[in-house]
């Protein structure tokens, strides 16, 4: 064994060693529990950033140590490979989108393979690949004709510059996330995925999600937003009923007014004979408000002249236009109830329209109307034959009369809304459809897949070059043959990244979209990636999952079974980032202190849910002690093969190290597995190594304790630095390789203690520490504490009441 530590030459000779055994690569094999290892995908931007860097290892580290418990792990990597910067920089720099990601693909592949993670390069996929997306397209011909799939004319969130529609979720402050200008609504076709007839699914399942973030979970429940209550019906003189929806019927009787969308037809009719609430109604469907801004915003509204006819006292009630209103909530009008809900006080107030109170507090909650709404559920008041209700026996007593008089019934509302997959770019998934004069939208035949996206382009301007291309836009009907137009928007990317875990099963197989081997390795055991995603891609995935499973592809509920989110890596506090010019290229450290140091520094700095805060020191920290550890081994090593270890002969000395070691397995185990907290690790670990520096001499026991520490702690840093621990398992003379070695156990036996320390607390304050031998009972112990010189102290003048001894513990003395 080389006698300094050179991290350049040993990492690549691991690396050939790896590739050479094509260590990595997996296949079903039923015989074997498996662990399905899964870091999110990166978009192929250019170079790796620290982030990156962070989340990787972190998954690295966790099939690492799957595998050294016996488990057959499959752990990929790919490329989500469409999306809208290949089209910015084929915009400012010329080159073609598909000439761009390929680049980038090939500077990342090869950084990662630098790391060291243990990937099977095997399964590489990039959705870009027609073969990848093909059956994306299939898919979705599936969903139409199953009728999860439709087109409709929809209000959208357009970006003037990107030319683009928005998901509503890539809109942030009313801002294009991509280029934060602000958005308009447009009227356009769009094609949309039923999610919402998995909302109640989604939901439900996200109770078996035991092993994800609490704070993810809840994040995605109220993007789902279920929500109990009533629709109901105003009436409209010479016209069909006004139906609203309310969560809060109990309030009924204090509906003082009814307020609908600028979008709303009422709205639409209206303002045909009135100019001014055209122009009022035109210039609110300009502005998007998010819905995170709706409580804050400033109300504002104008009345239509219209009357509503209260369904149970008959009168009439004024129906107003409100920017508060959303169209594609509910039924785009609400029954307002200025004195229980804010919005409508609000909105009350300033247009000088009457306030009731409906609703008492219960005990004496602070109720005065003139300050603001009282929200909270209460008793039924000036409710007529209603009052006297808490909110449980108005909802329902209300509901009844309603649903018995035809006027209204209990509904179940989601928050949730179906997702836009239409995207006017060209660098996507051509939606593989073909509108027809005379058919319609017609999905293309499965033999004419897949609908390959030309990739000779020429960018003239931001629109796609896909709308300027007859000769992949002029087609013939698949149905009757006449002269059709194929269909130029993409899907959404999150289509692409809604599947990938699935595909990496069999992403060769170009006979079907999935195979045996989907069912073999879904769900992903361990799931790894940015809080940024914790709603829309891991919801549209567990969606995808469900309609893939109700296709018969696969056969779980879930996509991922257990999620961790990482922390972000921070830089003097703040979040590393180009556009913030503080980032640290990862590719220098690798080369100036190997891939090891890396990989130990973005472990041992912050657990891995927590933010990192970037160090220089920490970096040179984590290498001096590979450099230490190094060093030990060779002294080690260089001191020839110890005799066998005999655990009964030993000093106490070697008894004390040998223990340490077994406890540290125990430790460094659970942190592993359960808590996965691999600095903890990492420190217990170092610890161990220090307290090698006690056994006196490389010989004898001395030199057999210290082999088994030594062995221990280059297993348990394996998952972390895998190239030391490879080439330092070899000069153990360990036959195979040490990603293979089983995971050391504990010696139970190791961990006895002859003695240990007893903590002698007066009154709940510590006053003496003692030694005392393991098997001493409860009296002599509390004897013993008694004896202790500072502990009489303090006994002096006061007399014991009581003694409590808690047997390895402590012992507190109670007097007074
Ligand atoms: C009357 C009422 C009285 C309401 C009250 C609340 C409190 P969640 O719980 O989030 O589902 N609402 C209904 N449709 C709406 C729309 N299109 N745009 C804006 N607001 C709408 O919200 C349900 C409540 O949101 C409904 O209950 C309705 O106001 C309002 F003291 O009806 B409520
Ligand atoms: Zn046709």
């Amino acid at each position: 064994m080389e006698e300094l530590y050179n991290p350049q030459q040993l990492e690549q000779a691991t690396q050939e060693f790896w590739q050479a055994h094509n260590s990595f690569a997996v296949q079903q094999d039923d015989s074997r529990e498996k662990f399905y290892c899964l870091a999110m995908f990166p978009y192929p931007s250019g170079k790796l950033h620290m982030g990156h860097v962070r989340n990787y290892t972190i998954a690295d580290v966790i099939a690492r140590y799957q595998r050294m418990q016996g488990r057959n792990v499959l752990q990929p990597m790919g490329w989500d490979a469409f999306g809208m910067p290949a089209e910015n920089a084929a915009i400012q720099n010329n080159v073609p989108p598909a000439q761009w990601t390929a680049d980038n693909i090939s500077e990342m592949r090869s950084q990662l393979q630098r790391l060291g993670f243990a990937y099977d390069w095997d399964r590489e996929l990039a959705t870009c690949d027609p073969n990848y997306y093909r059956w994306e397209q299939w898919f979705f011909t599936r969903l139409f004709d199953k009728g999860l799939a439709y087109k409709k004319q929809a209000v959208v969130n357009w970006c003037e510059t990107d030319q683009t529609v928005l998901a509503n979720e890539q809109v942030e402050d009313g801002c294009c996330w991509r280029c934060h200008n602000p958005v308009v609504q447009r009227d356009i076709d769009q094609w949309f995925i039923k999610i919402t007839d998995y909302a109640e699914q989604l939901l439900a399942d996200l109770d078996k999600l035991d092993a994800w973030p609490e704070r993810v979970r809840t994040m995605q429940r109220n993007w789902i937003g279920r929500s109990e209550g009533v629709s109901l019906s105003f009436g409209l003189p010479g016209g069909d009923p006004l139906e609203v929806y309310t969560t809060r019927p109990d309030t009924l009787m204090g509906a003082t007014y009814v307020a609908v969308a600028p979008q709303h037809p009422v709205a639409k009719q209206a303002a045909a004979s009135n100019p001014e609430l055209a122009a009022f109604i035109e210039a609110q469907s300009q502005v998007k408000v998010a819905e995170a801004d709706m409580a804050t915003m400033e109300k504002l509204g104008m009345a239509t002249g219209i009357s509503a006819v209260h369904p149970l006292t008959g009168a009439e009630v004024p129906i107003w236009v409100g920017n508060f209103v959303l169209m594609s909530y509910g039924s785009g009008a609400v029954m307002s109830v200025p004195g229980h809900d804010q919005r409508d006080w609000e909105f009350a107030r300033k247009y000088g329209l009457p306030i009731v109170q409906v609703i008492a507090p219960l005990d004496d909650e602070r109720c005065d109307l003139e300050v603001a709404a009282f929200v909270e559920k209460g008793r039924t008041v000036n409710s007529g034959e209603f009052d006297g209700l808490d909110f449980e026996a108005a909802f329902n007593a209300i509901a009844d009369r309603l649903e018995s008089e035809g006027k209204g019934e209990r509904s179940v509302n989601f928050r949730l809304r179906d997702w836009g997959v239409s995207r006017q770019r060209y660098w996507g998934t051509p939606i593989p459809i073909i509108n027809c004069g005379d058919c319609g939208a017609v999905p293309v035949p499965e033999k004419d897949l897949p609908v390959v996206l030309p990739t000779d382009v020429k960018f003239e301007g931001v629109g796609s070059p896909l709308k300027k291309m007859p000769e992949f836009y002029e087609v013939d009907c698949p149905k009757c043959g006449q002269a059709a137009r194929r269909e130029t928007d993409t899907f959404d990317t999150f289509m692409e990244s809604s599947w990938y875990y699935a595909r990496y099963a069999c992403p060769q197989n170009d006979q079907v979209m999935l195979d045996g081997e989907a069912d073999y390795w879904a769900p992903v055991d361990q799931y790894v990636g940015g809080i940024e995603h914790a709603i829309l891609h891991l919801l549209y995935a567990r969606f995808y999952h469900k309609l893939l499973r109700d296709e018969g592809l696969v056969n779980s509920d879930e996509p991922f079974t257990r999620l961790l989110t990482q922390g972000m890596v921070l830089k003097d506090g703040a979040k590393m980032s180009k556009s913030k010019g503080n980032t640290v290229d990862p590719q220098s450290l690798i080369d100036r202190y190997g891939a090891d140091t890396v990989r130990l520094f973005s472990m041992f700095a912050a657990p891995p849910e927590q933010s990192l805060e970037w160090s220089n020191s920490g970096v040179e920290g984590a290498h001096r002690f590979l450099k230490r550890l190094w060093k030990l081994a060779a002294n080690h090593f260089a001191a020839g093969e110890p005799p066998p270890l005999e655990s009964d002969s030993l000093d106490d000395n070697q008894r004390n190290v040998r223990r340490k070691t077994h406890e540290t397995i125990a430790k460094v185990s659970d942190d592993y597995g359960r808590r996965q907290t691999f600095n903890t690790a990492v420190a217990a670990v170092m610890e161990l190594t220090n307290a090698l520096g006690s056994l006196q001499s490389r010989a004898g026991q001395d030199l057999a304790v210290e082999r088994e520490a030594l062995q221990a702690a280059i297993l348990m840093l394996a998952p972390i630095v895998p190239h030391i621990s490879h080439v330092l398992w070899q000069a153990a003379g360990r036959e195979g390789s040490v990603m293979d070695a089983a995971w050391p156990t504990v010696d139970e036996s190791a961990l006895v203690k002859d003695s240990f320390e007893l903590v002698v607390q007066v009154n709940g304050k510590v006053r003496a520490k003692m030694e005392i031998a393991a098997n001493t009972d409860k009296a002599t112990a509390e004897a013993l504490a008694l004896e202790q010189p500072n502990v009489q102290k303090f006994l002096q003048g006061v007399s014991v009441r009581k003694v409590i001894v808690v047997p390895g513990k402590l012992v507190n003395i109670v007097a007074n």
